[in-house]
C-alpha cells in the first residue's frame, strides 16, 4: 500500500546509542539532556530566537494562547486540520471565520481585516502545507488593532520567507513534530518566539508553572516533551538533508507531470517551498472522487486533507459559510510524499491520476 505519507525512521543503531545513554543518565523526562540538545540544535537549524519543544502540536497552540492572554474571537481559517480550531474552543475562545485566498489556500488578510471587531483578541493564521502567510499584512493589520498572532506552523518546517524561518513571525509560532510530519518527534511540537519574557513564561507554563522546589509562580500545565521523543528528534534532525531532499524529487516529478492539467498551490517568488506536503486540485468533487477511487483500487491512499471546510463542524457552526475554503476543501487531493516513496511507485500515480481526468 502507497500512504499519503511514511514516517521517516533513522537508522537504528544511532537510536539505539541516544536509548543507551537515557538508559545510563536515568532521565526520561522533566527538561533531561536530549531535550535541551535538541532544542539548542533546532533554534539554531530553524535560526529562530527561542525554540521550546512540548508534547504536541494542539498543546503548543493551547499554551501559545493562554501566554499571551488571547481571550474572546479569534480569527482563524477554515481550512486547516481541525486541531488549529479546536485548540481555540477548547480554551474557551471563539473562532471567527475569514475566508482563504484560492491560490495559496492561507488565509486571506483582506478577509481577516474584514472580521476585526472590539471583541476580537487575536489572529490565528496557518501557514497551510508549510506555504508562508501574507505575513506583513497581516502584522500591519495586528499591530493597528493591537491583537496578538499566533502562527500555526504545524507544517512550516523549514519553510522560508524572504530568506528567514516564516516561524520567526507573529508574537508565537508553533510546530507539530507528529509522526506523520517532515521533521518528527514521533509525538511532539514547539512554540517559538522572539521575546524573551515571553519564552520564560512558556517555559514554566509548560512545566505546571514551576519555577524550582519552592515556587510556582502561575498556573501552568504539563506539555513537556520526553526523552525518548528528544531521541528520535535528533536522529531524524541528522537525516534532515536527505528527507529535504528526496521529498524535492516527488514534487518536481508531480509539479512538471501535472501542472498543466490540474491545479497546484501557489508560492510567492519570495517563499521557499518545505516540500512537507503535494495537494492538487481537481476539477469538480466528482472528478475528485473519480480520481480518488482509481488510486484506492491500486492500493494507494492519497488524502483530502483538510475536508470538509471546518466551518460545517457541528461544534464551530455558526459562521457565514466560507465559499472558497469550501469549494476548495471539496477538490483538494493531498498525493504520497514521503522519502522512501520509489520512483515507479509516485510514476504510477501520475499515471493513474492522468488516465482518470
Ligand atoms: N495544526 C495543524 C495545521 C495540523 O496539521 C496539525 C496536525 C495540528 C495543528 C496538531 O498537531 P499535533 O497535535 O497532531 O502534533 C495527521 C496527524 O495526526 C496530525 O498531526 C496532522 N496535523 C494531520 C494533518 O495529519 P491523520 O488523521 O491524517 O493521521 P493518520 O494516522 O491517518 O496518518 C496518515 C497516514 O500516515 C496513514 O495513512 C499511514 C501513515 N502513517 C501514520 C502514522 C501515524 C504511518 O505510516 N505510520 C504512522 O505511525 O492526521
Amino acid at each position: 500500500m502507497i500512504t499519503v505519507t511514511r514516517p521517516w525512521l533513522p537508522d537504528k543503531s544511532r537510536l539505539d546509542g541516544y536509548i543507551q545513554s537515557i538508559y545510563d543518565s536515568g532521565y526520561i523526562t522533566n527538561k533531561g539532556p536530549l531535550v535541551q540538545e535538541l532544542e539548542c540544535r533546532l533554534t539554531k537549524y530553524l535560526n529562530v530566537k527561542h525554540l521550546i519543544l512540548v508534547n504536541n502540536g494542539t498543546s503548543a497552540l493551547q499554551v501559545a494562547y493562554r501566554a499571551l492572554g488571547i481571550q474572546g474571537e479569534v480569527i482563524t481559517t477554515p481550512f486547516s486540520f481541525v486541531a488549529t480550531s479546536s485548540s481555540l474552543l477548547w480554551q474557551d475562545n471563539k473562532p471567527i471565520f475569514a475566508d482563504i485566498a484560492p491560490k495559496t489556500f492561507n488565509i486571506s488578510a483582506a478577509e481577516v481585516e474584514a472580521k476585526i471587531t472590539k471583541k476580537t483578541s487575536g489572529i490565528v493564521p496557518v501557514h497551510v502545507f508549510g506555504n508562508p502567510c501574507e505575513v506583513e499584512a497581516i502584522e500591519n493589520m495586528a499591530n493597528q488593532h493591537d491583537l496578538k498572532v499566533v502562527y500555526d506552523g504545524s507544517h512550516a518546517f523549514g519553510s522560508q520567507y524572504k530568506g528567514q524561518s516564516v516561524l520567526s513571525y507573529g508574537d508565537i509560532s508553533t510546530l507539530s513534530f507528529h509522526a506523520t510530519k517532515l521533521f518528527h518527534t514521533i509525538e511532539g511540537g514547539a512554540i517559538i518566539t522572539s521575546d524573551d519574557k515571553l519564552a520564560e513564561k512558556v517555559r514554566l507554563m509548560i512545566n505546571h508553572g514551576i519555577a524550582n522546589e519552592e515556587s510556582t509562580p502561575l498556573c501552568g500545565i504539563n506539555a513537556k516533551m520526553n526523552e525518548f521523543s528528544a531521541a528520535m528528534g535528533l536522529c531524524v534532525l541528522d537525516d534532515i538533508e536527505i528527507i529535504k531532499s528526496s521529498r524535492k524529487n516527488v514534487w518536481n516529478y508531480y509539479q512538471n507531470e501535472l501542472e498543466e492539467i490540474v491545479g497546484l498551490q501557489q508560492w510567492s517568488n519570495e517563499s521557499n517551498n518545505n516540500y512537507a506536503y503535494a495537494p492538487i486540485i481537481l476539477s469538480s468533487e466528482t472528478q475528485l472522487l473519480k480520481v480518488k477511487s482509481a488510486l484506492n483500487l491500486n492500493g494507494i491512499m492519497p488524502r483530502r486533507y483538510f475536508y470538509p471546510s471546518l466551518d460545517n463542524l457541528p461544534f464551530l457552526g455558526g459562521n457565514p459559510k466560507c465559499e472558497v475554503s469550501n469549494d476548495i476543501a471539496q477538490r483538494i487531493l493531498c498525493l504520497p510524499i514521503y522519502p522512501t516513496l520509489e520512483k515507479k511507485q509516485y510514476e504510477q500515480v501520475v499515471n493513474i491520476i492522468k488516465s482518470n481526468l
